[in-house]
């Protein structure tokens, strides 16, 4: 019988830029795999389920970005070669800090008697952007970041399994830090309007559940490396069972178990053996800390371990 990830991939079309993704997925770990370094892929943002094949609705959900675009500097600093592969349009490593106003902000412009007006960074920034854009072009040049898209559900499915065959060979060598928001619910393709839905009445819309794309990651595309899942709730009296059930269904290394409410200043990470918080207290988090600081420092501690004690969970 064929499982319902199996029905999914053969029931979706590869996006038209997945040959291209998987060259330069090749590329970039083969060239980590033969200098001997460790790389993480990050997932980060949400996906959406498109509503109709010429898509103009979809659903989506409230994920920014956040947790992988600064783990993703983290992990770099740590030495990992990092693959972050994001939805369109939400935040990116190391850009996330110049986002939108704050961009703007961070510019002064001086008028030069008609001439070309001179745009500079005010003083009181160059600090800041200059230790970012010198980890951003160091990254960069070392070719330690590889940033690919998805937006739609398949798109993400595609791209997460062509990431996990480039990244077998690394075996224990290889993180994946699942911290994107995946739909659970999607409308199967072959039930999808053609073009867009009339707004003559209203429409009933029959979402299916997706597949759990974890069981067959774990057990069939990376079985040697560190697999970290997330989990998020909204109600806190589930949280830590739903992440055990996971680890104990899918037999990975370690759940990230967060709350919607809190989940910049405090996390749980639950393993096999135990649970215990990370978090920031208020004064750390208004002077700008980041929780994903403590994540990657727990996270990659642990991968050490595992790497050193050759274990395959
Ligand atoms: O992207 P973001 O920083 O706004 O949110 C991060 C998060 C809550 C999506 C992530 O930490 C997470 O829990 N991802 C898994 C969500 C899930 O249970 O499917």
């Amino acid at each position: 019988m064929v499982s319902a990830w199996e029905d999914f991939y053969a029931k979706h079309p590869p996006p038209q830029d997945l040959e291209q993704n998987e060259t330069a997925l090749k590329e970039f770990t083969k060239k980590h795999l033969d200098e001997g370094n460790k790389v993480v892929l990050i997932t980060s943002g949400g996906t959406t389920v498109p509503l109709e094949h010429n898509t103009v609705r979809f659903v989506d959900n409230f994920s920014a970005g956040t947790r992988g675009s600064v783990s993703a500097e983290y992990f770099l600093e740590h030495g990992y070669a990092v693959i972050f592969m994001y939805r369109v349009k939400s935040l990116e490593p190391f850009s996330r800090h110049f986002i939108g106003q704050k961009f703007l902000d961070l510019l002064q412009i001086s008028d030069n008697n008609n001439e070309t007006p001179v745009i500079t960074v005010s003083p009181e920034y160059t600090q800041k952007v200059a230790i970012v854009l010198r980890k951003y072009r160091e990254a960069f040049d070392q070719k330690k970041l590889l940033q690919l898209t998805f937006t739609t559900l398949p798109e993400y499915f595609w791209l997460l399994r062509s990431a996990c065959q480039a990244l077998a060979p690394l075996e224990n060598k290889a993180i994946l830090y699942l911290a994107a928001a995946v739909s659970d619910f999607y409308i199967p393709s072959n039930e999808m309007s053609v073009h867009k839905i009339h707004s003559t009445g209203p429409p009933t819309i029959s979402l299916q559940l997706v597949p759990k794309i974890l069981a067959p990651l774990v057990s069939l595309w990376v079985p040697k490396a560190f697999v970290v899942s997330f989990k998020l709730e909204t109600d806190e009296s589930l949280l830590i069972s739903k992440a055990r059930a996971a680890l104990n269904k899918y037999h990975h290394n370690l759940v990230i178990a967060n709350m919607l409410q809190t989940r910049k200043q405090q996390v749980v990470i639950v393993s096999k053996e135990t649970d215990y918080s990370l978090s920031l207290t208020n004064e750390q988090l208004n002077d700008g800390d980041e929780i994903e600081q403590l994540i990657v420092n727990d996270i990659s501690e642990k991968h050490t371990k595992f790497i050193r004690s050759g274990e395959i969970n």
